[in-house]
């Protein structure tokens, strides 16, 4: 039902900021929010649903009846108002104190949503948010990670160094590139079991369909006794159904990252073939990003002794799960960061 909201949510929004006179946006308002609208209708389920899933899904539905109804009325205002300066420009006073109702509406950046959306789903299973410096020593960012002095991510052709001095243990100032390097700076606050969320800007020097210079990673660290595979696997399937939708699975590829052992690429089926095989994914399935257990070194970097504790890390990129989310297409990533209003309106 949530996503079927959401979508509706979509619909709506795009209807009304595409509607052309009043006829249509009354239209609009009688197709959702009318007697037997599509809005209407889902009210009248909620009663047949179970005492647990009523409040969050009539909180919610009638949050989307809010904002169908504010957008409506933010459009119809405007269709009004170009009428009338069309009919008498002369008249246009802009000292004249603005009203309520010409306030416009904002609402919150596409990828802020999907930060908190994000946070609230990890937050049900006990992970706690937390957030570590953009600008890093390369310390956390590598060498705690078991990166050797020569590995590629650390060329200047990934990496943004800073003009900074250099220090002698933690070395040379740059942009994470992942929000990994909060690992070893989580492990270094000595309290175990650990269950974070690390949620923040990375920066690497690419620009693409899928690829911007400057992205958001949300990355899960758990720490503890006897914590294995299983726990990760748990931990992603039970991500994948909240937050892509019930009939999506996961599943984990074996992979390679210099600060985990074994490491994983984790994939979802297909949201337009649930993992049948279509034209957009070919096989079934697309990834989602990486995984693994926690390397032994990566713990002794954060003084946690490796024969008693063990733990497992992801990290994937916030834009990338919200383009692969139902009912959002986006074909070029870096349209999120360049303030097209149209675009952003929509959501
Ligand atoms: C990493 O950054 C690892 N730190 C992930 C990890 C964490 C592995 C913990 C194991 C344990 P990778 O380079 O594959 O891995 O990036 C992870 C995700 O970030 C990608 O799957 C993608 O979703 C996103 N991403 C990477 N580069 C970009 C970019 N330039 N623009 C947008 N998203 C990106």
């Amino acid at each position: 039902m949530e996503e079927k909201l959401i979508t509706i949510k979509n619909n709506a929004i795009s209807l009304i900021l595409e509607a052309k006179n009043l006829k249509e946006t009354e239209e609009i308002r009688i197709q959702f929010l009318g007697r037997n609208g599509e809005i209407t209708q889902l009210l009248k389920t909620l009663p047949k649903l179970s005492k647990n899933e009523r409040p969050k899904l009539g909180s919610l539905v009638n949050e989307v009846k809010n904002i169908i109804e504010d957008t409506l009325t933010i459009r119809v205002r405007d269709l009004k108002n170009n009428k009338s300066n069309n009919v008498n420009l002369s008249k246009f006073d802009i000292t004249e104190p603005i009203t309520e109702s010409d306030r416009k509406l904002g609402h919150l950046h596409l990828v802020t949503q999907a930060i908190r959306e994000i946070t609230a789903i990890f937050n049900e299973i006990g992970f706690t948010r937390v957030r570590y410096p953009e600008i890093e020593w390369d310390w956390y960012a590598f060498t705690s990670l078991n990166f050797p002095t020569n590995h590629p991510a650390r060329d200047d052709w990934e990496t943004f160094f800073i003009e900074a001095p250099v220090d002698e243990k933690k070395g040379p100032v740059l942009l994470t590139p992942h929000t990994s390097s909060g690992q070893v700076r989580e492990m270094k606050k000595g309290k175990l079991p650990i269950k974070m969320l690390n949620i923040a800007k990375t920066y690497r020097r690419q620009s693409d369909v899928s690829h911007t210079p400057m992205f958001h990673q949300f990355e899960g660290l758990v720490v503890g006794e006897n914590i294995a595979i299983s726990d990760l696997k748990g931990t992603l399937n039970y991500f994948v159904k909240s937050y892509f939708g019930e009939n999506r699975k996961s599943r984990i590829r074996p992979y390679h990252f210099q600060f985990t052992e074994p490491s994983f690429e984790v994939d979802i089926t297909c949201g337009v073939c649930l993992g049948k095989g279509c034209r957009l994914c070919k096989e079934g399935w697309l990834e989602l990003g990486g995984a693994g257990m926690v390397h032994p070194a990566v713990l002794k970097f954060g003084n946690i002794d490796p024969e008693k504790y063990s733990g497992f890390a992801f990290g994937w990129g916030v834009e990338r799960v919200l383009m692969m989310k139902e009912g959002i297409k986006i074909d070029d990533l870096r349209i999120l960061y360049s303030n097209d209003m149209d675009f952003l309106k929509q959501f």
